[in-house]
């Protein structure tokens, strides 16, 4: 007999895997925008506890901006799917119900649903480049396509600006009222980055709205944490052993999650906290730890690591010179902070190296290593500012960015290459292309790429020795033997 696949909630082996409600009746109340492997992992999992506790139409209507893949797995499963949680105490999985359905690669559809009276929240992960934003501008970024596309015919929007707008447009025109946006995406401050975006995006198109969007709807901040890999073959093995159902849309998880959200919901909200989300009035401080400690440590040990040959961040840990880096930089980047009332970031840095050590997660070095470009501003050119501006070393953060320069020469110290999969990477290309492998021109290339370092590291010459200095050291050593050294101190 060939296994079920996960379509029915009753076709389900063991009534413990099942949520502790009847997902059909609990109507639709969240659009979330990018529907990948995080969302599943985190928001729909809290939406889906919140939902047991406290009920509420608030399940989510998934949408994929491009790709029909998601869709194509949760769409003939009803929306359910297992979620894995993998420690080093055992793996465990729960049927997850929060999802309704999911719009793919569909803009009309997807506005059709974010105009729907009865959705009250639109969520997002998009990843950094995603929205089209120009961070330092703070507005729409015009050379964008798919904003510049969106300007040109803002009735038939594609990308994140212009369908935010257009269903704020709509809901203000069927008098409506406006839905709130919570942007879930590991940017600084992502809610009034979204918020000054959209803003920017509605002034060129009708300012009315602008100025209605300004005044009615609400942007909150969060701060997302979850370690999620990619899924594999294996992810969907585990699931089908769980479940005993095939289930084409499994994710898997370490045990961690953390979701910190600024309480601004006119409309309304699922009772998050109930699965642990923990509301503020200002979460820019727990957005700074995470950018800093959590996602500055691992890039580094991204680039690091997939140059020395990890394939996975346990790898990475498990490389006792590289593991030391790793806490360097954990307690540099905790120096850079402000004191956060309540959290003593030793400990929390200790708890980022135990979570990088789970055995359990095959967390790729590649997948972190991606977008470079997006990523460098918060988790390392920042920190590092603020560490010149202290007085405090800034020695791990230019061994970092010196790592990602030398990952931008796209081959191995063995010679084998590999695709750099930034939005910037035909630019860094062509930059380094004309050349010599010499660490100062290619660290003051990179670093004049437009809008990418600030001017304050720019300007300062011990960063900027600091920088070509390790570079050097791993195009003369190679990556292992840069890392040995710098470990040694
Ligand atoms: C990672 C993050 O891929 C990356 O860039 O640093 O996705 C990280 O795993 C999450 O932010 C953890 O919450």
């Amino acid at each position: 007999m060939s296994t079920p696949r996960l379509t029915e909630l009753w076709q389900v082996a063991g009534e413990a895997l099942l949520p502790a409600y009847e997902p059909s009746s609990h109507g639709v109340g969240i659009v979330h925008l990018g529907i990948g492997a995080f969302h599943r992992a985190h928001q729909a999992a809290y939406t889906d506890a919140a939902l047991a506790a406290a009920g509420g139409d608030w399940r989510i209507r998934g949408v994929s901006l491009r790709s029909r893949e998601v869709a194509e797995a949760l769409n003939p499963q009803n929306g359910l799917y297992t979620l894995i949680e993998r420690s080093a105490s055992g793996t465990t999985g729960r049927v997850i119900g929060s999802i309704t359905d999911v719009i793919a690669a569909d803009p009309e559809a997807a506005l059709t649903a974010m105009a729907d009276p009865a959705v009250r929240i639109v969520t997002l992960t998009v990843t950094e480049k995603g929205y089209g934003i120009d961070r330092t501008a703070r507005g729409p970024d015009w050379s964008h396509p798919t904003v510049a596309a969106d300007l040109a015919a803002p009735e038939a929007p594609a990308g994140v600006l212009g369908l935010l707008t257009a269903a704020l447009r709509l809901r203000r025109a069927r008098n409506t009222a406006p839905f709130t946006v919570l942007s879930c995406d590991n940017l600084p401050e992502n809610g009034a980055l979204l918020r000054d975006g959209v803003i920017g995006f509605a002034r060129r198109i009708d300012p009315d709205l602008a100025d209605w969007i300004a005044a009615e709807v609400a942007f909150p901040s969060s701060m997302v944490d979850r370690i999620t890999p990619a899924v594999t073959p294996e992810t969907l093995a585990t699931a089908e052993q769980l479940t005993g159902c095939r289930d084409l849309a499994a994710v898997e998880t370490e045990a961690f999650h953390q979701w910190v959200i600024e309480d601004h919901f006119p409309g309304g909200r699922p009772a998050w906290e109930k699965a642990g989300a923990i509301f503020v009035s200002d979460v820019t401080p727990y957005e700074r730890m995470k950018l800093t400690m959590l996602n500055g440590s691992h890039s580094m040990l991204a680039y690091a690591g997939f140059l020395a040959g990890h394939h996975y961040v346990r790898d990475v840990m498990a490389d006792d010179s590289l593991a030391a880096l790793v806490r360097r930089h954990l307690s540099s980047a905790a120096a850079v902070l402000p004191p956060l009332c309540g959290i003593d970031l030793a400990a929390y840095g200790q708890a980022l190296a135990e979570r990088f050590e789970n055995p359990t997660i095959a967390h790729e070095t590649y997948q972190i290593a991606m977008d470079g470009t997006e990523k460098l501003p918060q988790r390392l050119l920042a920190p590092a500012v603020l560490a010149l501006e202290a007085g405090l070393p800034v020695r791990p953060f230019a061994f970092a960015v010196a790592a990602w320069m030398r990952y931008c020469l796209g081959e191995t110290d063995g010679g084998d290459t590999y695709a750099l999969r930034d939005p910037r990477a035909v630019e860094i290309t062509a930059v380094l292309a004309s050349l010599p492998h010499e660490a100062e021109a290619i660290s003051d290339a990179l670093q004049r790429l437009p809008g990418l370092f600030p001017a304050k590291l720019l300007e300062a010459s011990q960063w900027r020795c600091e920088v070509s200095r390790a570079l050097g050291r791993m195009l003369d050593l190679g990556m292992r033997g840069a890392i040995a050294e710098e470990a040694k101190g």
